[in-house]
């Protein structure tokens, strides 16, 4: 052996008994006999023997156990891993076939490679010598996630394939499971009172990311080759179909229905009948690939922006099936809305087993006509949670039940009430009413609000049942103790349990305000307040006008303060002249008697009138002064922190020790204090929200409409009545790459007004 050869030898060595120590050590499953083993061990040690300069001190002669694990680095995809263009019917498949040709310059049939696309995680395997080196899944495309300790448990990658020893090749394909193990997985979940995954899909990407492979190990994942990915040192095949015999004799999965078509009819048939056997197969499937087969031919037709030119999926529609109501139950929400819930006779649709299907509330119920015992057709396409599309009337059965409303909670018996619009039904128990405290908690705890791992709603029933916990901030005084005596709490997770709440402690204010639940409040509301208020005690003491600020004259439009206008310019009269009288004496046009009113109250004289009229300042607006809070979400807040109750819970939790980090330097500081800002028109690079919250982060102020007083309007693309105002009352207009300069330094800012 020449010494080329020799390191070649020694990185093929070492990568593959890293494998098997892997499989050893880790999985407690050799792949191979140790004699085998030894056999390797030997022959690196040979040529490490021969080459002492070589050794490195991660060579397995010089490790004990396992490689380091490297999981969830990130990782750069050599060649990009594409997404794939859509079609949603034949009509939409028929103008990809249409472009193909007319870009290929020709009016032949092409000839495509047709494929199952299979509903799973994409995922890039690169294999250096022959072999597995790393395995990453697709991430954004450019970028994804090392995953290759747990990928190497999966039984048909193969981690090591008949391929020259200097040469590198990606293969690519889907990570899958069968509807059969995904259903066994949830069965053996729900016995253990774990969280079932929704679909197939779902099951296969949380399998796959997990930090300890011993537990991927578990799960029967399997994976499809469609393709290739880099290539180095391997003589390609000319077509896609070349590629993938290739690939399955390599040692590969490649999907079984998959065939080479010519033409649009060709590709239409099969698109049918592949979607005939659908129900029929082992894993879920959502479409057709179909891809140019002529290497050559991809090749001058290229790449758009995320997609090849290619290749396109051809989507199956969204599966339908009839089933029976069985029942209607309400669920109590969080805020205690309650949500009708149509039990229906179990059906296997678009990949899940539908027993539940939310009705949203009574007005859905009285549109569809949905009635207890009706025949309904239900859809579930991708990721999108079931729904009832329409009744079978012809199929109601005599006894068929309407269904009510019911008067009073189910979960704790008090009042229910309508809001205003009726859509809406309440149950009025508030936190007497246990599945609002329930769902309070819940909510708390889950993952974008304090994130306490583990604390499901099993957990939090019981501890309700048991009077440990009443409100979120008894959930910090659970003692090992109390947690230990429940039924079915081992040590191990009381202590896991505890250790979750401790981490929990230490949060944002951001993630802080979202937990409360405060009506209205989303994680991004919540943002946004701790953006522009930086602490709690400021937002617990605002009052509505904090939030909001009206300005002009009720009643006061953009139209009413023209015909104001018009009708200004066509009296005579000294400026010093009461408004009343003036107005007595000739009405304005286009404006009731109660904004009339209005008018004379706030303005003394014509003069006073007109000076408003002049500075754009009669029409009614609202004005935010919070980015992102508009008025019913800040009567919410104020409404919420005006409670003695609320604010027990909250003093509770900052006795637990809850904490945030404080915020940096003092508003007063704050390079842009005292100045204020209106946005208008569109923005290149980021949306108004935005522009408003990185503005107040530097102590601006933004508001809605523009005066005197505004420092400067921020202008992009079409600007409008704004623009023309502030050009009008003199306010200096910065364009977007002014805006951009003065975010990235402060200290361009414009003079003040
Ligand atoms: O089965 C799939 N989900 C699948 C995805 C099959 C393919 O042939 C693909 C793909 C994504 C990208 N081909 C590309 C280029």
């Amino acid at each position: 052996m020449n010494e080329s050869d020799d390191r070649q030898r020694l990185a093929a060595l070492r990568a593959e008994i890293n494998q098997h120590n892997f499989r050893y050590y880790v999985l407690d499953r050799p792949a191979v006999p140790d004699a085998e083993y030894d056999a390797l061990m030997r022959e690196l040690e040979a040529i490490e023997a021969k080459h002492p300069d070589w050794i490195t001190p991660d060579s397995p002669t010089q490790t004990v156990g396992a490689p380091p694990s490297h999981a969830f680095e990130t990782v750069e995809h050599q060649v990009p891993m594409l997404s794939l263009d859509n079609a949603f019917d034949a009509d939409e498949f028929a103008a990809f076939d249409r472009r193909v040709r007319e870009r290929l310059g020709h009016d032949q049939p092409v000839t495509y490679l047709a494929e199952p696309k299979f509903d799973g995680l994409a995922i890039s395997l690169t294999y250096e010598g022959g072999v597995l080196a790393r395995a990453a899944t697709r991430g954004d495309g450019r970028r994804g996630e090392d995953v290759t300790d747990n990928v190497r448990t999966i039984e048909t990658v193969p981690f090591r394939v008949d391929l020259p020893g200097d040469s590198r090749i990606e293969i690519r394909g889907e990570v899958v499971m069968t509807h059969a193990s995904f259903a066994e997985i949830n069965r053996r979940a729900e016995r253990r009172g774990e969280k079932v995954f929704a679909n197939p899909r779902n099951a296969a990407a949380g399998s796959l990311r997990q930090k300890d492979p011993r537990v991927t190990a578990r799960r029967p994942l399997h994976f499809f080759a469609y393709g290739i990915g880099a290539a180095e040192g391997i003589e390609a095949p000319e077509t896609q179909s070349g590629w993938l015999d290739w690939i399955e004799r390599l040692g590969f999965a490649v999907a079984e229905h998959r065939d080479r078509v010519e033409g649009l009819e060709a590709a239409q048939a099969f698109h049918a009948s592949l979607g005939e056997k659908r129900a029929g197969l082992a894993f879920d499937i959502d479409g057709v690939v179909f891809k140019v087969d002529s290497l050559a031919d991809q090749q001058r037709l290229g790449f758009v922006a995320r997609a090849p030119r290619w290749a396109i999926a051809w989507k199956f529609p969204a599966e339908e099936k009839l089933t029976q109501v069985r029942d209607v139950e309400f669920q109590v929400g969080r805020t205690g809305a309650l949500t009708p819930v149509a039990r229906v006779e179990p059906v296997a649709v678009g990949g899940v087993t539908v027993a539940n299907i939310t009705l949203h509330n009574m007005d859905e119920i009285e549109r569809k006509d949905v009635r207890i015992g009706d025949w309904v057709r239900v859809r579930r396409a991708g990721d999108v949670i079931p729904e009832i599309i329409e009744v079978l009337p012809e199929k109601r059965p005599d006894d068929a039940r309407k269904i009510e409303l019911p008067g009073t909670c189910p979960e704790c018996g008090s009042e229910v009430l309508r809001d205003e619009t009726q859509a809406v039904a309440r149950c009025t128990g508030g936190l007497y009413c246990p599945a609002q405290r329930r769902e309070a908690i819940r909510h708390f705890a889950s993952r974008r609000a304090m994130d306490i791992d583990g604390l499901g709603e099993k957990w939090i029933t019981l501890f309700l049942e048991r009077h440990l916990v009443e409100h979120v901030d008894d959930l910090f005084r659970l003692n090992r103790d109390d947690l230990i005596a429940l039924p079915r709490m081992a040590e191990k997770s009381a202590d896991n349990l505890l250790a979750s709440l401790e981490r929990a402690k230490e949060t944002t204010l951001a993630r802080f305000l979202f937990a409360l639940g405060i009506p209205l409040v989303g994680s991004e509301t919540a943002d946004d307040l701790a953006t522009h208020f930086r602490s709690l005690t400021p937002l617990r003491q605002a009052k509505v006008e904090d939030f909001i600020e009206g300005r002009g004259i009720v009643g006061i439009g953009p139209k009413r303060e023209e015909s104001l206008r018009e009708w200004l310019s066509a009296q005579s009269a000294e400026p010093s002249t009461p408004l009343a009288d003036r107005v007595a004496a000739s009405r304005p046009h286009g404006i009731d008697e109660q904004t009339l009113e209005r008018v004379t109250a706030a303005f003394e004289t014509v003069g006073d009138l007109a000076r408003a009229a002049e500075q754009g300042q009669l029409q009614n607006e609202t004005i935010t002064k919070v980015p992102g809070i508009g008025p019913e979400i800040a009567r919410s807040i104020v409404a919420f922190f005006k409670q003695d109750h609320n604010n027990e819970v909250i003093d509770g939790l900052l006795d637990a020790g809850i904490s945030w980090p404080a915020p940096k330097g003092p508003v007063e500081d704050a390079p842009l204090t005292g100045k204020t800002f209106v946005i208008t028109g569109s923005l290149p690079d980021m949306t108004r929200d935005e522009a408003a919250a990185r503005l107040t982060a530097l102590g601006a102020k933004v508001t809605g409409s523009v005066s005197s007083k505004t420092s400067a309007l921020i202008a992009g693309e079409a600007g409008g009545s704004k623009l023309a105002k502030a050009e009008k009352l003199g306010v200096p207009v910065l364009n977007a790459e002014a805006l951009a300069r003065l975010l990235d330094d402060p200290a361009n800012i414009i003079a003040d007004p």
